[in-house]
């Protein structure tokens, strides 16, 4: 396999809530993820990995990976614990001890604005995003943060995963009981994000010198279940609803008009302010990063096809899965029945990764990163230290390779961030499954020692990186030696 291009960057990707820990402490309130614990059946966040303590040796470990970038997520309420006002130091020198750590160890930062976690200040204030004061209230964080680090970071990410959030709102997005049943409020709920999204992308432009910024998309390309047309179409329509809607935003500054004429006839559009138009269109994305784990199929829905949105699966029980979404008179989702899945039922495909890329590219001449792609799996702790996970390196190694052939055939990437650097509190499935290169030893029920071991993906991606993507087999080396 040839090299990647000469200044790629290899990293990986965490988020605040899911890896710091520390929740309510040195001037830390509440955000969202740390009121969202799944009804107790998981780890809460008040601890999660730990990294809010071990930031050095975590860091060291990245330089020991050879990692060059790192994604991860700058907590809101950490930095301004009411959403807005006052703000609390000791957040911002946790951050600035990062940043500092990671540049003294040749290692990019690339933090993310706004990773699921809105401070609940803001939610008891005015029920959160669902207010249009939200807007106005994250410029205001930005702003503070594009002064403070602007000039040690030049890339930026502004907000996580709007299109998951739309499908899975109630555990990436704390929800009022009021407007539970309210699909319209999905939608606005998302506008108000993406309004969020441009006054961030203007003041980054305008504070951070030689400063970059584009949101992370959760993105799932969609294929036709058969090759009958009406199923062509539904996966056309999908396609608009799911991922086109939010690319035409960031990169064109309007709604994609098939998606949104859907919305309408179904009451379920975002309702406009007469200024929204023009914020739309006053700053665009400098780059698209996606957040890539599968890939989905649609099929024409039943003519009696009542709206679901998005399952999930809790148990890790491959098919204990509640159902896929429906869009009336539009999409019904399937999975693939050509794909193998993970435990948790999510589909394996690294050419999905290739197609997307591809896809993205083409239609927008944009470039693009890879903020987060993994395994969700179970792993087990050997007696002498190791942590065997030939099923993730498989996982990656293919995708690594779908990365290659995508920028083989004209997409310009610029980083890989695969999920997650170290085991950490998945938000619907606690620390049964984990990503990490680095394993964290605790379990939902008992913290442990939280003493961090090196799985053998982690040697693995460490060859990776050293030979700048030519090397991908896996040696016998990695599974004996170390
Ligand atoms: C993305 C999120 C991450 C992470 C990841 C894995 O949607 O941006 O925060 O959670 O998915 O998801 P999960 O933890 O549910 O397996």
């Amino acid at each position: 396999m040839k090299q990647f291009p000469k200044n790629f960057l290899w990293g990986a990707a965490t988020s605040a809530y899911q890896v710091e820990g520390a929740a309510l402490m040195d001037g830390k309130k509440e955000s969202m993820q740390d009121i969202n614990n799944q009804g107790g059946q998981f780890a809460d966040a008040s601890v999660t990995s730990d990294h809010y303590h071990r930031m050095k040796e975590d860091v060291a470990l990245m330089k020991e990976l050879g990692m060059n970038c790192y994604r991860f997520s700058i907590a809101w309420a950490r930095v301004l614990p009411d959403g807005v006002g006052e703000v609390n130091q000791k957040g911002l020198q946790f951050y600035h001890d990062l940043i500092d750590e990671l540049l003294a160890n040749g290692i990019e930062p690339i933090p993310t604005l706004y990773h699921y976690d809105m401070p609940m200040a803001l939610v008891e204030k005015y029920d959160g995003w669902v207010d249009r004061q939200s807007i106005f209230d994250f410029a205001e964080f930005a702003e503070l943060i594009f002064k403070e680090f602007g000039h040690k970071v030049k890339k930026w990410i502004s907000i996580n995963e709007q299109s998951i959030i739309v499908q899975y709102w109630t555990k990436k997005n704390y929800v009022p009981e009021k407007y539970l049943n309210d699909a319209r409020m999905r939608y606005q709920i998302n506008h108000h994000m993406h309004l969020a999204d441009k006054l961030a992308t203007k003041l980054c432009h305008e504070l951070v010198e030689g400063g970059t910024i584009g949101p992370a998309l959760g993105y799932d390309p969609i294929y036709p279940l058969t090759s009958k047309p009406e199923d062509a179409r539904a996966a056309m329509n999908a396609q608009d609803l799911r991922n086109q809607y939010f690319l035409d935003m960031y990169l064109k500054g309007f709604y994609t008009e098939s998606a949104f004429r859907y919305l309408k006839e179904h009451d379920m559009q975002p309702l406009f302010h007469e200024e929204d138009e023009k914020i739309c269109q006053s700053a665009m994305s400098d780059f698209i990063a996606i957040n890539y784990y599968s890939s989905m199929c649609a099929k024409a829905p039943k003519k009696d096809a009542t709206r679901q949105y998005q399952g999930v699966n809790i148990s890790g029980v491959k098919g204990q899965f509640s159902g896929e979404e429906i869009q009336p008179d539009f999409y019904e989702m399937v999975k693939n029945p050509n794909l193998d899945t993970t435990d948790w039922d999510w589909t394996i495909d690294p050419t999905g990764l290739e197609y997307t890329l591809r896809d993205i590219a083409t239609r927008y001449n944009v470039p693009l990163m890879i903020t987060e792609n993994g395994m969700g799996a179970y792993d087990t702790l050997e007696e002498d230290g190791r942590i065997h996970d030939h099923y993730r390196i498989d996982y990656l190694q293919k995708h690594v390779i779908a990365m290659k052939n995508a920028i083989d055939n004209g997409v310009e990437l610029l980083a890989y961030c695969p999920w997650s650097y170290i085991d950490l509190l998945s938000t619907s499935n606690g620390y049964k499954k984990r990503y990490g290169f680095v394993y964290v030893n605790r379990t939902d029920e008992d913290e442990k020692d939280l003493n961090r071991y090196k799985k053998d993906s982690f040697y693995w991606y460490q060859q990776v990186i050293a030979t700048n993507g030519a090397k991908l087999a896996v040696d016998n080396y990695l599974v004996t030696e170390h």
